[in-house]
């Protein structure tokens, strides 16, 4: 070994003793194996060696070079090994039972107050369905017995999508039929839902809303088990004195059909934009299911009798918070809508 070979494999002896993370070794294995490294100039010094002495030289670089390497890879191991060690002691000085800082979203008011009617008519024995939003002219028009060209289609300006015949559903009512399939009678259930309608939007008329549509089918059920329901739900959400209003009100799936209104929670009754100036908001239609949707979804309507309601489900929103305009709940405000937080 030349006496640069020996000062040079003394330096990396040296310093490799010293080092103690695997960023300090990196830097140890730029300073020697590099390209601009030790190593390198030591065989850049090969043109000057004696021609006779070129192959001892080179196989003694060689030799060196072998050995660095493999000293840092061991050091490399080490290194990992030790890291690793204090990684796992600096773990245990984490306190996991320390609060984290997270910030706390809410639920939307529609979620919020959706539970809310959902848990009172489950402690009434009524299940609970979920329902597609895109469905088919059958399940929301006909088999609710408006046919096709029937007028009433007109109450409902409804998307009609360019894949046959289906459409966003415009109405919660359009689960009733599979929902009667499924289950047949007796039966209770609600089903909550979007429902879309290509309205002119106002304060209390969206074209994305929600409802809750409820039926309850059995031998013998009346008026009187369908006023019985309405009045239960309205005082068990409200909580406090509401004035209703029942009149009647055409709908081609019910026979009678009913309109069920609460007076105006904003204005008090007296008139303001949420209530078109009239001091009452339509909420609630209802009324007994009509034979033929019975026959339509498979119950006999000889035997059994039910009545349906389709909630909607925004508009009570609206009056329990006391929200002016309908259209703050699709705004993505979140100064707004993050109020309202579940009991
Ligand atoms: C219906 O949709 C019937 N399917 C309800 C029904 C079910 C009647 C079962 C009889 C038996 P209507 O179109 O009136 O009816 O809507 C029902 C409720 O949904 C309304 O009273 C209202 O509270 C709400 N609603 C309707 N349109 C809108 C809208 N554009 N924006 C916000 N809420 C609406």
């Amino acid at each position: 070994m030349d006496e640069n070979t020996g000062k040079i494999q003394q330096a990396f002896e040296e310093r490799i003793a010293e080092i103690k993370s695997s960023a300090e070794l990196e830097q140890l294995r730029i300073d020697f194996l590099g390209k601009k490294g030790h190593v390198a100039s030591l065989m850049g010094s090969l043109k000057s060696v004696a021609p006779e002495k070129k192959k001892e030289f080179g196989q003694t670089v060689n030799k060196l070079k072998q050995q660095i390497e493999n000293s840092i890879q061991d050091k490399l191991e080490k290194i990992a090994k030790l890291e690793e060690q204090r990684l796992i002691n600096s773990a245990e000085d984490y306190d996991v039972t320390l609060p984290a800082e997270v910030e706390r979203g809410s639920f939307h008011p529609i979620t919020v107050i959706q539970r809310e009617v959902e848990e009172i008519f489950r402690t009434m024995g009524f299940t609970i369905e979920d329902f597609k939003e895109i469905v088919n002219d059958y399940e929301c028009f006909e088999a609710l017995n408006i046919p096709k060209h029937h007028p009433a289609r007109d109450m409902q300006d409804t998307y009609y999508l360019s894949t046959g015949d289906q459409l966003l559903k415009t109405q919660t009512s359009a689960a009733q039929n599979a929902i009667m399939k499924k289950y047949g009678a007796p039966l209770r259930a609600v089903f909550p839902g979007r429902c879309f309608r290509n309205e002119s939007t106002d304060a209390c008329h969206e074209n994305t809303f929600f409802q809750m549509e409820g039926i309850m089918i059995d031998e013998d059920i009346s008026i009187s088990n369908l006023i019985y329901f309405m009045k239960t739900m309205l005082s068990e959400v409200f909580q406090d004195d509401i004035t209703v209003r029942l009149r009647p009100g055409f709908f081609p799936f019910v026979e009678p059909g009913f309109e069920l209104d609460i007076q105006c929670r904003i204005c008090g009754g007296k008139g303001c934009p949420s209530c078109k100036n009239s001091g009452w908001l339509e909420l609630c239609p209802c009324g007994m299911i009509h034979p033929n949707v019975l026959e339509a979804g498979g119950i006999d309507p000889e035997k059994y009798t039910g009545f349906a309601f389709g909630l909607g489900l925004t508009r009570l929103a609206m009056m329990k918070y006391g929200v002016k305009d309908i259209r703050v709940f699709n705004s993505g405000n979140l100064k707004a809508l993050s109020q309202f937080e579940s009991k």
